[in-house]
């Protein structure tokens, strides 16, 4: 039987120390918790005990939790995100915290805590980069679509596991917030007054609309890979390496679904637009603008690089190198699309982002119209935009 009470700094210990697998990694004796979440959905707790050891529960709420009571969901929808870790434990366990699994019954997840890691958000917000950062980002999206499309899983292993991981109410949010909503217009939608005339103009463009359909549908109807499904830059915690490297792990994958593989390359894409506008509003210095400018076809190389090293090793032998090359030409246009609806999301929509939400209001406005310009670009002909230049 489920049991819908949520925990809390005080309830936190017993909860582990009910749950043998968890009391093993830690000492509940000398527990210290912390509640630290800071996303739309969710409970976060970080744990540590006297020597160091570490750990991180995140139990699903049975609402939104950005929002109240008033948008309920089911706590059991918590039941997505174990399947999407243990899917990219199996294909990509070192772009991932370590998942040590899910309790169904309490709706709560056990994972690596990464301590010393930051949240990309925060980093970018504050203006940091992290060079070198594409290198695992494009590797976990590649292994990921090889892995879980018809290349690395055959037949009816990936019709089964395409029916296993349905993740309706999750996706409804998506179809709603990120496809719909910011383009037809309605009332969850918030943003400035002053933006009105070029949402207008972006409403009114049928291109544009044309291409949030196209990506819509392939959201709906494309079951190619299990992807990430809200890939933005909160859903990454970056390192810094002694060698002056960068490390990035992807969390939250509670979005998960199988769906195109160019969406999480283009949601990344348009978050990273996001911190662009950012950087370019603050007059941020040169270099460190073009290195964020640079980003995603930095992604986009490492991902096709990834995926052309898998590729000799595909289980689907009538895929031709000829299908390879369309294939990737398809993802891309579908990664255009996807970035264009996640950049113009988070300025119009519901559930914003502090990148441009901390700016001042003139800066604010100024980032804002510009991005809405230019992902009302990237939408209005997917076609004439090459990843390399969506951000110079
Ligand atoms: C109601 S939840 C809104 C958003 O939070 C998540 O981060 C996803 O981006 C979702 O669209
Ligand atoms: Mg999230």
């Amino acid at each position: 039987m489920t049991d819908h009470r949520t925990l809390d700094v005080d309830s936190v210990g017993d909860y582990v120390a009910s749950r043998p697998e968890l009391a093993a990694l830690i000492d509940v004796d000398t527990l210290q918790v912390k509640e630290v979440g800071d996303g739309n959905l969710n409970l976060v707790f970080r744990l540590h005990d006297a020597d160091g050891r570490r750990l991180c529960l995140k139990q699903s709420l049975p609402y939104v939790r950005v929002a109240g009571p008033s948008w309920p969901l089911t706590p059991e929808r918590a039941a997505a995100e174990a399947r999407g870790y243990e899917a990219a434990t199996t294909w990509t366990p070192e772009t991932i915290p370590t998942f040590h699994g899910y309790d169904a019954d309490r709706h709560v997840l056990a994972m690596q805590d990464l301590d010393g890691w930051r949240v990309w958000r925060d980093v970018l917000v504050d203006g940091a980069r992290h060079d070198g950062i594409h290198l695992d980002l494009g590797r976990h999206i590649a292994r990921m679509a090889f892995g879980t499309s018809r290349l690395g899983t055959l037949g009816p292993a990936h019709r089964q596991a395409v029916a296993a991981a349905t993740n309706v109410e999750l996706c409804e949010i998506t179809e709603d917030l990120v496809l719909t909503d910011p383009f037809l217009g309605h009332e969850r939608n918030e943003h400035r007054a002053e933006l009105d005339p070029v949402i207008a103009e972006l409403r009114a463009n049928p291109r544009v609309l044309a291409t949030v359909a196209r990506a819509k549908e392939a959201f709906c109807t494309k079951a190619e890979a299990f992807v990430h499904g809200d890939l933005h830059s909160g859903s990454v915690m970056v390192r810094r390496e002694e060698d002056g490297s960068s490390s990035a792990r992807v969390f939250d994958i509670e979005f998960c679904t199988y769906g195109p593989v160019g969406m999480d390359l283009g949601l990344l894409f348009g978050n990273l637009a996001l911190a662009h506008a950012r950087w370019e509003a603050l007059a941020l210095p040169a270099d460190d603008i073009a290195w964020l400018a640079d980003l995603p076809e930095l992604v986009w190389d490492a991902f096709e690089a990834e995926l052309r090293a898998l590729w000799p090793d595909r289980l689907d032998r009538s895929l031709s190198d000829e299908w390879l090359d369309d294939w990737l030409e398809r993802v891309r246009l579908d990664a255009v699309a996807f970035a264009g609806c996640a950049a113009v999301r988070r300025i119009v929509g519901f559930a914003k982002s502090a990148d441009l939400e901390s700016l001042p209001a003139d800066l604010h406005l100024q980032a804002a119209t510009g991005l809405l310009r230019r992902a009302g670009g990237w939408l209005e002909d997917p076609d004439a935009v090459s990843v390399a230049r969506l951000l110079r």
